[in-house]
């Protein structure tokens, strides 16, 4: 267990946190992320997430996201695409198990799906997890209710492992959802929990919260020291996520991504929060434009 220093970073993860853009470069050599978030009462979580992902360095990002939103979200921020996942009749406006195979479809030409936030609760969302897991041939975030969707699916062990990084960024209550204990007993052991959830479960797991957990599949944890208690506010989740799909896309591998993210999630609180005045007031669009 390390503590999430510059040095370390750079030494025990081999991550340039100040990584040099070749002068070369176009938008397709810096990834395309799918965001798969957001629905009726939630679409704040899906811009949010999306948002940050072209603030993290994404070439492109496209949002998909429930066709009702469709129009009152175009606009709400111009430099992502926006594409509809099948949600009709009596489920407009939320998610549905047809729509993993749309996006399965999207990620033909895509290079990183960041799944989860504000998606909500549906009938047969652990099918619609698995099949994301099994049959997506790129790196994953899970967050939010593709975690709880996780955490209700049956048989996790037998599913066809992944071939690419998968990361989970659960908080204290999604991640007691996860490993089937209370919250308080993830917080007793936060570095036990997210240790050995990565390593029988061969993923990334960002265990959030103060001093934020990341656990690699081969056993390392980190413990970051950045952000503070003023990120305790609607979204800023949502942002993470967005975060680490972005660096992804970039070529981060899990551990990269999962452990720079977190520490520039953090800094980019501290630093809205010397901007606001005082933490309390950061939101999560500000922890966006710190970036
Ligand atoms: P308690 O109460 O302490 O026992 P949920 P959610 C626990 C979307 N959002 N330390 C705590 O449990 C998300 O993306 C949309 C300890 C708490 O009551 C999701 O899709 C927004 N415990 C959806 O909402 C902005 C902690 O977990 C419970 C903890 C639901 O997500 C908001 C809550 O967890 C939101 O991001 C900690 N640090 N953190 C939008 N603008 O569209 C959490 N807990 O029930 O999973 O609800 O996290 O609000
Ligand atoms: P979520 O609960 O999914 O919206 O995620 C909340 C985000 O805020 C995570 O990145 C947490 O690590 C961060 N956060 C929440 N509470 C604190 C805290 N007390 N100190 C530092 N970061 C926090
Ligand atoms: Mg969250």
């Amino acid at each position: 267990t390390f503590l999430l220093t510059p040095d370390v970073l750079r030494g025990e993860l081999q991550c340039d946190p100040k990584r040099p853009r070749s002068p070369e470069g176009h938008k397709g050599t810096y990834g395309h992320v799918l965001t798969a978030a957001g629905s009726r009462t939630m679409s704040g979580a899906g811009l949010l997430c999306s948002r940050a992902a072209l603030r993290a360095g994404s070439g492109l990002v496209t949002w998909a996201l429930p066709e009702e939103l469709l129009l009152p979200m175009s606009g709400a921020a111009p430099e992502l695409m926006l594409t509809p996942v099948e949600a009709s009749g009596r489920s407009r406006g939320v998610w549905s198990e047809a729509s993993a195979d749309k996006l399965i479809q999207l990620l033909e030409s895509r290079d990183v799906l960041a799944a989860g936030p504000g998606i909500g609760r549906f009938d047969g969302d652990s099918a619609w997890v698995r099949r994301l897991w099994e049959s997506s041939s790129v790196p994953l975030v899970l967050d939010a209710d593709a975690l709880n969707a996780l955490a209700d699916a049956p048989d996790t062990g037998k599913w066809v492992p992944r071939q690419h990084d998968t990361v989970l960024t659960p908080h204290p209550g999604e991640m007691a959802r996860l490993a089937g204990i209370s919250t308080a007993e993830v917080q007793r052991d936060r570095i036990g929990t997210a240790v050995g959830y990565a390593l029988r479960n061969r993923v990334t797991l960002v265990l959030k919260g103060s001093r934020t957990v990341i656990a690699c599949p081969d056993g390392r944890a980190f413990v970051n020291v950045t952000g503070h208690p003023g990120m305790a506010t609607g979204g800023t989740g949502d942002v993470l996520t967005g975060i680490i799909a972005g660096l992804l896309a970039q070529g981060l591998s899990g551990p990269q991504a999962a452990a720079l993210g977190v520490r520039l999630h953090g800094l980019a609180g501290e630093r809205a929060a010397q901007a606001r005045g005082h933490f309390s007031s950061v939101t999560a669009g500000d922890v966006i434009e710190a970036l």
